[in-house]
Formats: structure tokens, sequence, C-alpha cells
């Protein structure tokens, strides 16, 4: 449906977003060759371009938009904000009603014993700050020399310098001489890919293994902290077997290293608990949190301290020489507590949890029997589609990423907004996502399957 007539934007904006938008995670000349979509407008789990086309949205924008489009309670809370007071720092003892009645809601949804917020606008942003704050709790603490973060290959946890290299993206750290020092990364539980031999539970305990002995191998002393997502979104939507985090959680107490959870992506109902921490028993020293605070509709994300680190840095830290100009930004603030409102009202993560992501699982596992699929795997309203070569050797196609973008184009082409990673197609859809629309989603999956397979 292409709907381009004399009097259609599209040809200027096109232009011009080639000709002056540098895009994010983007070859600029390619998209300058090829043209943008712009997106005009959305409602509920939809999105429209300039163009009329409608796409259902299976990611729910970036993973985050998790109430869906259309919110005008949210618009009205921000609106309200706005007019009262657009804008106050919580820098130098001030505070606002939004910041201050935000930490008090995170506080209480958080896991237990996390009970202080920290404010920043991006993922990014607090991740970055975590560094800075366990740097600065293990000196405190008389440790200078506990400076090392573990993380996991294929993790995603932002784009700043620090971020990008607690991620374990290569692309990213080729770019800009990355990581840092005092960042290495050890493999992640993703048993289709690593495991081998192993049963997935086997393989859970030596992933997690493979952390431990990255500790034993540079010393406790030089380990601050352990960063991982409880599921790898951007990496691949890579599900640990059960038995991984438990044996982490054990690992970072034995060697007294912090154990950070990144739930950019996981929090807020996406694997049908309040944060995946929940889901996996996981009980954090620190979390990081954007994206499903806000469903996007406000850039906004925190570190959540736990008693330890909040004993360390507030109790005894003096004043912490960290912030950002937004941290707590009363807008962004009023928007997280009207969206955490609506998550709670309208029961969107028990939802998640037991009736539409179980249903959306269940008929996602559907296509496991299709002759291009290896596996299917995901929780809640989280999956993964990995596409393979065979399925019981698990062999992965040969020139990685090409058969998967190949599939994604005819989701695309049907309407359904998906992201290929490598050969997997993840799906992160909004928590109001209904039945039928699951139903749709799934079938245009399978005609893009078929599709893929006939080429
Ligand atoms: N942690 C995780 C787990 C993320 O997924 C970040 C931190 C960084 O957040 P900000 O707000 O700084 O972007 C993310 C972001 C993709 C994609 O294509 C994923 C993200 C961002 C952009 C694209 O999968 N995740």
């Amino acid at each position: 449906m292409n709907q381009t007539t004399a009097n259609d934007p599209t040809p200027r904006w096109r232009e011009l977003d080639a000709r002056h938008h540098m895009h994010p995670f983007t070859d600029s000349s390619a998209l300058a060759r090829e043209g943008s979509r712009i997106v005009t407008r959305a409602d509920g789990v939809h999105f429209w371009d300039s163009e009329g086309n409608c796409f259902l949205d299976g990611m729910a924008g970036l993973w985050n938009v998790n109430v869906g489009y259309g919110r005008a309670s949210i618009a009205d809370a921000v609106h309200r904000q706005m007019l009262e007071l657009p804008f106050y720092n919580t820098f130098f003892k001030s505070a606002t009603p939004p910041s201050v009645e935000l930490s008090k809601i995170l506080a209480d949804l958080t896991p237990k014993g996390l009970d202080h917020v920290f404010y920043a606008s991006s993922g990014s942003e607090a991740n970055d700050s975590v560094v800075r704050m366990v740097r600065h709790f293990w000196n405190l603490k008389g440790r200078p020399e506990k400076k090392t973060f573990i993380s996991l290959e294929f993790a995603y946890h932002g784009s700043t310098m620090a971020s990008a290299s607690l991620g374990g993206m290569t692309a990213m750290h080729e770019q800009a001489d990355l990581p840092l020092p005092g960042f290495v990364h050890v493999t992640p539980p993703y048993w289709f890919r690593f495991g081998g031999e192993m049963s997935p539970e086997e393989f859970g305990l030596a992933a997690a293994r493979a952390v431990e002995e990255k500790i034993l191998e540079l010393g406790a002393d030089s380990v601050a902290a352990f960063i991982g997502e409880p599921i790898q979104g951007a990496g691949g939507v890579i599900v640990p077997p059960e038995s991984y985090w438990p044996e982490i959680q054990r690992i970072c107490r034995e060697h007294d290293v912090l154990l950070v959870v990144d739930e950019v992506v996981c929090g807020f109902g996406r694997t049908g608990e309040w944060f995946g921490s929940d889901t996996f028993g996981i009980a954090p020293d620190l979390m990081t949190i954007a994206k499903g605070l806000t469903s996007g509709y406000q850039p906004l994300s925190a570190v959540v301290l736990g008693e330890r680190m909040a004993e360390g840095l507030i109790d005894d830290g003096g004043e912490f020489h960290h912030g950002f100009t937004y941290s707590g930004h009363p807008a962004c603030c009023a928007a997280g507590i009207e969206n955490i409102r609506i998550l709670k009202d309208e029961g969107l993560v028990a939802r998640a949890g037991d009736s539409i992501g179980p249903y959306f699982q269940a008929k996602l596992r559907e296509l496991g029997e299709h002759p291009l699929v290896g596996e299917v795997r995901g929780i809640g309203m989280i999956a993964a589609v990995e596409l393979a070569m065979d399925k019981a050797s698990r062999q992965p196609f040969p020139n990685e990423g090409e058969i998967g973008t190949q599939c994604r184009d005819h989701c695309l082409a049907r309407g359904l907004m998906v992201r290929a990673v490598r050969d997997s197609l993840v799906l992160s859809p909004a928590l109001v996502l209904t039945r039928s629309q699951a139903d749709e989603i799934v079938g245009i999956l399978r005609q893009a399957l078929d599709s893929t397979l006939a080429e």
C-alpha cells in the first residue's frame, strides 16, 4: 500500500534525512541510497509510516513500549508536570515531587533490599554510572585494586565508552579501541550455540563456572563486579538454563564480587514478572533499569542500589562526584509514575506471566517444526526464533546473518516489524498484545519462513 501523492512530504523528509541526519547503528550511506522509513504515528501495538503502511510492532519500539502506544494518560501526566514545573535539577540538595514519588514506587517494586534510586536518561548512562559507583565503592572499602568488570560475550549494555566496554559486541569494540582496561568477557549461557554435547542444565553450570575461572585467573582481589542481563536481549534473546543464575549468585558471594543485573530489557514485565531478577531468583547488589520504566514515553533510566552498596556509598561515601543535568527530570519521572500505574492497574505484568505470555510462547513453539527453525526460546513477552541448517546437530547456516535478514525482510513485507540478530528473529511485543495479534505474528512468521525456504 503505497499512497505517495504530490503532497506527500515523504520524499522531502527522506532527502533531508539522508543529507543531515546521522542514525544510530546504521550504515548512513546505505540508508541514504535506500531511503528511510518515516514513522509518523502509532496506536496500541501498531505504527504507521508516512506512506500509510501499517506495521504490527513485534519489537514494542526497541524492546521498550511495554504499555503500548497511544496512552493519553501518560501524555496528560507529562503535560501537567511540564506546566507545573518543566525542569528543576536534583543536584545541591534539591528534589521534585515526581522524582521523590517515583523513587518510593521503585523501592517497593524492585526486589527486597534494593531501596535507593539514582536517575539518568538512558540505559547507557545507567550502566556507566554503575562503573563509577562500583569503583568508588571498592575505593571506599580500602580495596582499590578491585577494579575489573566481568561481563558476557554478546551482551549489550549501551554505547558510551564504559557501557560499550561492559558490552560484549566485538563490532562495537573494534571501532573505538574497546574494551577499556579493566573489562573482560566470558562465554554466555547460550546453549543452542555453545552447549555442545552437554544438557542445557549442565551447560548452565559450565557457563557460570567460566565466570568463576575468570575470577580465579585474575585473582578475586582484582575483580570488582560481574554484570549480566537476566536474558540477553540484543544479543539474540539468550535465555540461560535454570542452573545458570543460582550458580552465578553463589560464585559472586563466594569471591566477594558485586553482582550487577542489567534489567533494561527484562524489567517492567517483559519476562512475566516485574523484573528478570524475580523470574530467575537473582538478588543483585545493583540493578539498572530504563526502557520499560516509562515505556519510552520519556527518556529515563536508573540504577537501583541494594543494601550493601547503599551502606557503602550513602552512609560512608561522602559526596559522590557524578550526575547528569537530567537526573530525575520531573516530566520523565511523571511519565514513569503513570506508566507503572498502568502496568499495575491493568494487570499487564501478571498477564505477561500467566495468560498472553504463555499463549504467545506456546504459539511460537509451533514454529519449531518448520524445517528452517533450530530453536524457539523465550519467556513471557520476549522470544527468539533461531534459524539453523540442522535442528538436531544445531548446525548454523553459513554466512551468519544472511538468512535471518532475508526472513526478517519477508516479515516486514507482510507488515510485521521484527529484528534479526545473526540468524535469530527476536520478538518483544507490547504486554497489551491480544491473542489474535499473537496468532497474527506467528502466522506472518510462518509465511516468512516458507518464503525464505522457497528461496
Ligand atoms: N542495557 C541493555 C540490556 C540494553 O538492551 C542498554 C542497556 C542501553 O540503553 P540505551 O537507553 O542507552 O540505549 C540497552 C539498549 C537492538 C537495540 O537493536 C537494543 C538496545 C538499544 C538499541 C537497539 O536490539 N538496547
